[in-house]
């Protein structure tokens, strides 16, 4: 396709826009003058391709598509089923997985489905077949009532919030934290790493019907192998969140005792972080939880949106290309010269450095909370989010981390001399900038000093780092 065409595509769909609702066209306009002046840093964002964007805006929206693939619940769901069955394929040769179900509209929801499936698949199935019923309507009111206790009985050993585990990993203001007696695994307090004897050992004191590995700001390799071999130990399912680094799963940067699916039951995903697909979820499991992971809608989840299962299936395919897997190393090239960068000029990790796409910072270091530091450097045109470090004494809300994510700069093109240059920006800013003060004197967590002139030259410096990097540059709105 040539680079006028996009251009074109753009430009058309927001003159169509324009003509309705011209506020909605500005703002999407406005949407691309800042992501494209910004230094993104956050390790959940990415910068998907031209065609996986067109690919969300059609008619497919109009359809629903409740079921799967070939067993609808509406009519007309042939073009439906081209484009999911396309993207579960792509999927499956990608990451070598027995099973892929494209569905789920988020990671959050990818992990509903999976949490269902597991509980389908060890409680409710087994409870069916005792009371020698084909399914939970045949089921007499007190067996009923009994499974449902046991359905919300069950037991769940997941990474703990402040190590880096996500929310819905049994944080108890999620709903995760609400269905299963959760308990959690932390890392070690002397190197931020995980302790897979300490692992083995809630293990066997706890006995979870699910084992949950994965992270959302955990800056190391995992060794699923080892985690497997604990699930098995005590008869757990072994579940594997790989919502942030499954671009270095597609991409071959983990294998062997680092990819998580040879080794999981079942895998959940989002697709729109490493991976730079549409925003959207995944499951990939053994073909024993197939089934029940196809339930997903309408078990947990809403009407499946087809157009963003379409961009689904363009992303996996480009994931599919061989310079995909340049990309995936060249993030992780990226973020270890930005944590060098770091470490150099005297910042504090949380584990020391990365051997993937993120970096943690504790900038307690630097005298601020991770709220302080997250605002001082968005004024800076630097965009990070702030992240609880392990025993965070200032909680998920200031933090004392800010995290920082390499995979939309890697995008962009720039590499290991422009992290480099990344990190004395940052250093720069969080030397520069001070807790402030409440009114009555005593410490605030969210005030802080910076001058606005050396903001605005950060600023500069930054827009003037990315030059020559332009994003998405075959389109012009002007
Ligand atoms: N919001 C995602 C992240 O930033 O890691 C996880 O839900």
């Amino acid at each position: 396709m040539s680079r006028n065409a996009e251009s074109t595509a753009f430009r058309s769909a927001l003159e169509v826009i324009r003509a309705v609702e011209p506020r909605v066209a500005d703002a999407i306009g406005a949407e691309l003058t800042d992501q494209r002046e910004s230094l993104k840093l956050i390790a959940s964002e990415n910068y998907a391709s031209p065609a996986t964007l067109l690919a969300m805006g059609n008619w497919f929206s109009d359809k629903y598509a409740e079921g799967t693939v070939g067993r609808r619940f509406y009519a007309g769901c042939q073009n439906v089923d081209t484009v999911e069955a396309l993207a579960a394929e792509h999927a499956r040769e990608l990451f070598g997985a027995a099973h892929a179900y494209v569905q789920p509209h988020s990671g959050i929801d990818a992990n509903l489905v999976a949490f269902w499936a597991v509980l389908a698949d060890r409680v409710e199935s087994p409870a069916l077949k005792k009371a020698q019923v084909r399914q939970v309507n045949d089921l007499t009111e007190a067996d009923w009532f009994a499974l449902r206790r046991e359905l919300g009985n069950q037991r769940m050993l997941g990474m703990s919030l402040d190590a880096g585990g996500h929310l819905t990993h049994g944080f108890r203001p999620n709903i995760s934290g609400k269905m299963f007696d959760q308990r959690s695994y932390g890392t070690d307090p002397a190197t931020g790493l995980i302790d897979y004897d300490r692992v083995a050992e809630a293990a066997r004191e706890f006995k979870p019907l699910i084992l949950v590995g994965g992270y959302s700001a955990y800056p190391r390799k995992v060794n699923f192998r080892i985690l497997r071999e604990i699930a098995d130990s005590v008869g757990a399912t072994f579940m594997v969140d790989m919502a942030h680094f499954a671009g270095l799963v597609a991409g071959k940067v983990f294998t062997g005792d680092f990819d998580p699916v040879p080794h999981a039951h079942i895998v959940t995903t989002t697709t729109h972080k490493s991976l730079r697909g549409p925003r959207g979820g995944m499951v990939l499991c053994q073909p024993e939880l197939a089934d029940q992971v196809d339930r997903g809608c309408p078990m947990v989840l809403g009407g499946p949106l087809p157009h963003v299962m379409a961009a689904k299936a363009v992303a996996l395919a480009e994931a599919r290309r061989p310079d995909f897997a340049d990309y995936a190393q060249r993030i992780v090239d990226n973020a270890q010269a930005l944590a060098e960068g770091l470490l150099r000029r005297g910042a504090k990790l949380v584990t020391g450095g990365t051997d993937n796409h993120l970096v943690l910072i504790d900038v307690s270091g630097y005298g601020l909370t991770g709220r302080q530091a997250e605002q001082a450097l968005l004024d800076s045109g630097i965009v990070t989010n702030r992240n609880s470090v392990p025993q965070d004494p200032n909680g998920a809300w200031y933090t004392s981390g800010i995290r920082i994510g390499t995979p939309a700069l890697t995008t962009r093109g720039l590499g290991t001399a422009e992290m480099d240059q990344t990190a004395e920006l940052i250093h720069t800013v969080l030397t520069q900038t001070t807790a402030g003060a409440n009114a009555d004197g005593t410490a605030s967590k969210a005030k802080y000093n910076l001058d606005p002139d050396l903001a605005d030259k950060i600023a500069r410096q930054a827009t003037d780092l990315l030059a020559p990097h332009p994003l998405y540059p075959a389109i012009d709105l002007a």
